[in-house]
């Protein structure tokens, strides 16, 4: 599985040492930036370090590109609208082996690397767990030496900056590249043009065949950026290429002289709009045409482009292109490349439509991130037909042939054909883009065991009867070298004086830590390192908030996005029934802990803003009170990204994850707090469960409904007030959400949680879970009571988390997908 490895500290910086690289910076404050030892800031030596290690980068990244090429080698080419990159200083320091070189050569130049590390902003192209996995898939397929491409778009401005004002969310724009970002290559060769709009003709050729011809109504350019992805130990550079909209003629000159100003940019306007925004609002017409045309843009781009690199090497011979080119496509949002590919054979390449159709069978794969509904696309066929009329048809032709395909398994099986057709009748015709992946694909996976069950079981149970065994479960993982490596050095260190540093490469070696989970010596360590990264992140909540917490307290976290599905009320609910527990009885009995959430919820989503705003106000309300005595406080850190969550994550004890059984496919903020030494409370949904199958029932706290017990309590008519009645603690709590005791002068102000819960029916079920997970919150108590106790099963928790590296994830989609080999680069 994973490649064994010795520590990168012999490759890279063997070629380089403390001199050179101190020589690197300089070279680059004078001659890049035009400034000097003296005048610079700390933007100014960030930029300049950044500089002095992309030139080992490129170096890897030209290497790298010359070995594919000469070997012709089959890639996978990772289409995904979101990579949530987060910051790449640290991580390809880390990567090249160079991060104490540099850091002992910016130590004698007078400037502490961890403090330049602060002016980096993250690169926030994507939402949260989907993107962040496509960024730790790409980090392990170079660590792998895999031939991969990431492509994406280059979005002017990622997700949105959260700022807290009087306790709501406000959004403000993220500006990650303002004043430049020194990782991105722009590669003008390798623009490519895309078509939008217009009308199909209908031509007959000479031997009678139809012919298509799309006469486009606006075509814009796409300028790829390239980001190089450094594997761990620096051999394999591979690329990341979003695609950035321009407009064709960039300034129309005749418009201009004509005088019309205004008009002459127009064009320019519309075209950049497309490239403009991460996920713009899709609640009105407008907002969803963009995030189609932006779907289409990033693929036609890149279907493209991977056609240019075969062509290049095999001219019009189609014949190969299955063995070279395999493409994953991450959700349905890439799905429109499938008749975008369609059209490339059949009309511009003459290919007659089944060599094409069995060309395009062979080269996708198709990954499912979720159940939800409202999460899974569907495009009016009228939109489409105005985007992209040719499209339109032969999303058509596909279905055509699809069903008579389908009649022929169930003959004049109408319920089926309903069901599995590409098109959605009703009102308004549909595309449902699930449907297309799934049948425009030779292979589909969900992203853990009881995922990928439900989606054979409930989601797509007709394609599962039809093609048995297309549907497979690749569980997801997580890169052990930004996720430990780089975010907790201490632990890390720790680590290696234990069982050696090939853990980065092969996390099962992590195992070995078991064995001394009950050394009382290492038991002190591993808590000393916590405490540490405890103190750091008390002094941060201090600086950004001005909260005091107690390191000795239990650091309880939630990091995620906030979705009514994973239940940040469920926590937020059982902080009041603490609160109001210690006001009633104020001996209390209950080990200090502070609460601590990280959340962006979406500008549109009403009640995920209600809850955010109402964790702050019940915060702030505990935590000054006197009657509290510190035994809770509740802090909700701002703007949570993939930086902060380094922050955070280290210094977790209790990792809450707390979804509605079968909602959240998998999740990865569980694998990475459990690497850490947090211990799990959780229910037994997406990757929880295997995390408990390797951790063990003693080093978890399971918790709350099944997935069959959430359905069996649906179908037995599932009523909240049956709790709300039941349960006096349950009733005073949503009660006291109706008054203005949280939200002085402002009565009913959180109401609107009381109300989804009673009124609205609870679709999550927060009410028939609350006494199960507070029941589980008092055995967290507990056994952090027991330092013994606790500190064995933190090491545990490290030791077990092998399976969850992104390196075993990547290996299951090679073996049973993608059928890639390692090149190595030399
Ligand atoms: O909600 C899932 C999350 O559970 C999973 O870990 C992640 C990566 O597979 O994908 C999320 N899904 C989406 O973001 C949208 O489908």
């Amino acid at each position: 599985m994973s490649r064994k490895a010795k520590a990168p500290s012999t490759t890279a910086s063997e070629a380089i040492n403390k001199i050179d690289f101190k020589e690197a910076v300089i070279r680059h404050l004078h001659c890049t930036l035009g400034t000097d030892e003296n005048k610079a800031n700390n933007h100014a030596w960030w930029k300049a370090t950044c500089a002095a290690i992309q030139e080992n980068v490129l170096e890897g990244l030209r290497k790298t590109q010359k070995t594919h090429y000469l070997n012709d080698t089959r890639a996978v080419h990772y289409f995904s609208a979101e990579f949530l990159m987060g910051r790449l200083l640290s991580n390809n320091m880390h990567n090249l082996g160079l991060f104490d070189t540099a850091q002992e050569a910016l130590k004698e130049l007078g400037v502490e690397l961890t403090d330049i590390m602060e002016e980096e902003p993250d690169m926030a192209l994507g939402n949260g767990g989907l993107g962040r996995l496509a960024a730790c898939f790409i980090d392990s397929l170079a660590t792998m030496e895999l031939p991969a491409i990431g492509y994406g778009i280059h979005y002017e401005h990622g997700l949105f900056r959260q700022e807290i004002k009087s306790g709501a969310q406000i959004e403000r724009p993220d500006s990650w590249r303002d004043y430049g970002n020194p990782w991105e290559i722009c590669r003008p060769e390798s623009i490519q043009e895309v078509s939008l709009y217009g009308y199909v003709e209908t031509k007959y050729g000479e031997n009678g065949r139809i012919q298509k011809e799309w006469h486009p109504g606006v075509t814009v350019k796409g300028v790829p950026w390239d980001i190089p992805v450094v594997g761990y130990e620096g051999k394999t550079v591979n690329v990341l290429r979003l695609w950035q909209s321009e407009a064709s003629d960039y300034f129309n000159w005749d418009v201009f002289n004509a005088g019309g100003y205004v008009d002459a940019q127009r064009e320019n306007v519309h075209a950049e709009t497309i490239s403009k925004v991460l996920y713009p609002n899709d609640e009105t017409e407008a907002g969803k045409e963009l995030r189609l045309v932006q779907q289409y843009f990033f693929c036609s781009c890149s279907l493209k482009d991977i056609i240019r690199r075969y062509k290049r090497a095999h001219g019009d011979d189609w014949s190969r292109f299955v063995e070279q080119v395999v493409i994953q496509l991450n959700d349905t949002h890439p799905a429109i490349a499938i008749p975008e590919l369609m059209r490339i054979l059949v009309d511009r390449a003459e290919l007659d439509w089944d060599k094409a159709w069995n060309i395009c069978t062979q080269v996708f794969a198709y990954t499912n991130h979720t159940l939800l509904p409202e999460a899974l696309e569907k495009w009016p066929a009228r939109m489409i037909e105005k985007i992209l009329p040719r499209h339109l048809e032969i999303i058509y032709e596909i279905n055509h042939r699809f069903m008579a395909l389908v009649d022929k398994k169930w003959p004049g099986d109408n319920e089926k054909k309903a069901k599995l057709s590409i098109i959605e009748e009703g009102n308004e015709k549909m595309v449902r883009m699930g449907n297309l992946s799934v049948i425009g694909s030779f292979a589909v996976n969900g992203v853990a065991e009881i995922h990928s069950h439900l989606v054979k079981q409930n989601l797509f149970p007709e394609f599962e009867a039809l093609w048995p065994g297309k549907i497979t479960n690749v569980t997801n993982g997580i890169t052990p070298r930004r996720w430990l490596k780089a975010c907790n050095p201490a632990l890390s260190a720790l680590i290696d004086k234990k069982i050696g540093n090939d853990w980065p490469l092969d996390l099962n070696k992590l195992e070995g830590l078991s064995k001394h989970a009950e050394n009382k010596t290492f038991q002190k360590q591993f808590m000393q390192v916590k405490h540490a990264n405890k103190q750091r992140l008390a002094k941060e909540i201090k600086h950004s908030l001005d909260i005091d917490v107690d390191v000795n307290a239990i650091f309880d976290v939630q990091i995620k996005r906030l979705h009514e599905y994973k239940r940040q009320h469920l926590n937020l609910l059982h902080i009041m029934a603490l609160y109001r527990r210690i006001l009633e009885n104020p001996d209390y009995d209950m080990h200090p802990r502070v609460f601590i959430f990280g959340a962006k919820a979406a500008p549109g989503y009403r009640l995920a803003k209600d809850i955010i705003y109402a964790i702050n106000m019940v915060g702030n309300k505990i935590n000054n009170d006197p009657r509290v005595k510190n035994k809770i406080k509740v802090v909700f850190m701002p703007n949570y990204r993939v930086s902060l969550a380094e922050k955070m994550i280290p210094a977790s004890d209790v990792s809450e994850q707390i979804s509605t059984a079968g909602k959240e496919a998998s999740g990865t903020g569980n694998m990475k707090l459990a690497l850490n030494g947090a211990l799990t409370i959780g229910t037994l949904d997406g990757a929880n469960i295997e995390i408990a199958e390797e951790v063990g029932d003693d080093n978890i706290f399971i918790f709350g409904l099944t997935v069959d017990e959430v359905d069996a309590l649906k179908n037995d008519g599932y009523n909240p007030l049956d709790y709300y009645y039941r349960d006096a603690e349950i009733k005073a709590i949503l009660d006291w959400l109706e008054t203005d005791y949280f939200t002085p002068g402002q009565p009913g102000a959180l109401v609107s949680i009381k109300q989804s819960l009673l009124d609205e029916g609870d679709a999550y079920m927060v009410l028939a879970d609350f006494r199960a997970y507070s029941d589980a919150q008092i055995k967290v108590d507990e056994a952090y009571r027991d330092k013994t106790r606790w500190a064995k099963m933190a090491i545990i928790n490290t030791a077990k988390m092998g399976k969850f590296t992104s390196d075993r994830s990547i290996q299951d989609y090679v073996d049973k997908i993608w059928k890639l080999r390692a090149c190595e680069v030399k």
